[in-house]
């Protein structure tokens, strides 16, 4: 009998916060040979295969795909909200043109493909508490218009091509693996970064902001739920709402408090405050829950246990 055929997966900006932790979670499940991490520069100890690959460049994907017959991407690559904002041009570059590869190699070579959006997809015109999966679109940053137009563009591929793309909306993800690459909800990481190495922290935020957050281990596990579930089953090509918790800047600061009491935060918002108040607060992500069954794990306070955990002693080592 024949063994049916292995999975044979390429992550792009698998340097990331989520590359980093979704390669491991991947290789875990498919073996280190199924995956091919590939970011802008050379990963070292990935614990697998891994390449460059600038996703500008869609001649180097077509050929790295040929030759490792790939059958699934996950793209990961992007500029996130605050860098996007200090070089627009790139983000659009970048955000876009990448996109428009992955999705044309998907077309040509009948690639499965997973790709982010954001709740920056949304704007200061979207009702901000439990936002509907279909309401109005107005993001003012310039990420937040690449998620957009990337939302249709998949859409578009899905229903005119019939390339098999599937995507959430994430939140804010808070993780204790590689730092947050330049977006508005970095603080929440950081928060727990300084109060684990005992320092003080400027937060850029005011203490009211609320954001949509999740953990990552949630954030991996709804991502690979999407990815296995029935293509029937599937009945958004845009871009799912995903969701686990909302929560204020200080709400954090005293979950984390109330585990490490000495400390201390400031806020000084600057123009991410600006950012975040376009964003909802809260989202409602029924259509995820019923098309896939997704359900986080994750509350606030068992977020902050595993976090403060993780961090700890890797922090503490250095
Ligand atoms: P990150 O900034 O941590 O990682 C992005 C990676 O892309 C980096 O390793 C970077 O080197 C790489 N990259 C940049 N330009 C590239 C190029 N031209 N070619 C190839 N690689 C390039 O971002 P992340 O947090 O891991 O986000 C991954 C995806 O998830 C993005 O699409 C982002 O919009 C989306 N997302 C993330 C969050 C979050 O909170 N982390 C929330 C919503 C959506
Ligand atoms: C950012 O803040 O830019 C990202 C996101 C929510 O898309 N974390």
């Amino acid at each position: 009998m024949l063994s049916p055929r292995l999975p044979s997966l390429l992550v792009t900006g698998a340097g990331g916060q989520i590359g980093s932790d979704l390669v491991r979670r991947l290789r875990a499940r498919h073996g280190p040979d199924a995956v091919l991490a590939t970011d802008l520069r050379p990963l070292l100890h990935t614990g697998g295969p891994a390449d460059v690959l600038d996703v500008r460049d869609g001649d180097r994907l077509h050929l790295l795909c040929e030759r490792h017959a790939i059958d699934t991407v996950y793209h990961l690559a992007s500029l996130l909200s605050a860098t996007g904002e200090q070089q627009p041009h790139l983000a659009w570059d970048v955000n876009m043109n990448g996109l428009r590869h992955v999705l044309e190699v998907a077309r040509e070579r009948q690639q499965r493909v997973f790709w982010p959006s954001s709740i920056a997809t949304f704007g200061p015109t979207t009702p901000r508490d439990a936002t509907p999966q279909t309401t109005v679109l107005e993001p003012t940053t310039m990420y937040g218009l690449t998620k957009v137009s990337g939302e249709l563009l998949c859409q578009y591929y899905a229903h005119k091509f019939g390339v098999d793309v599937r995507s959430v909306r994430y939140p804010g993800l808070i993780s204790s693996g590689a730092p947050p690459g330049g977006g508005t909800t970095d603080y929440a990481v950081d928060m727990f970064r300084a109060a684990v190495r005992g320092d003080r922290y400027t937060c850029f935020v005011g203490p009211d902001t609320v954001l949509p957050m999740m953990y990552m281990p949630d954030a991996l596990r709804g991502t690979l739920a999407l990815m296995a579930a029935p293509e029937d089953a599937i009945t958004v090509r845009t871009s799912y709402n995903f969701t686990a918790l909302s929560f204020s800047a200080a709400e954090l600061a005293s979950a984390i408090r109330h585990r490490v009491p000495d400390f201390e935060l400031t806020y000084l918002p600057d123009f991410r405050q600006h950012i975040a108040d376009t964003w909802p607060r809260s989202v409602d992500d029924g259509q995820a829950r019923s098309d896939w069954g997704w359900t986080p794990e994750y509350d606030l306070d068992g977020m902050v246990a595993d976090m403060l955990a993780r961090l700890s002693p890797r922090l503490h080592a250095r």
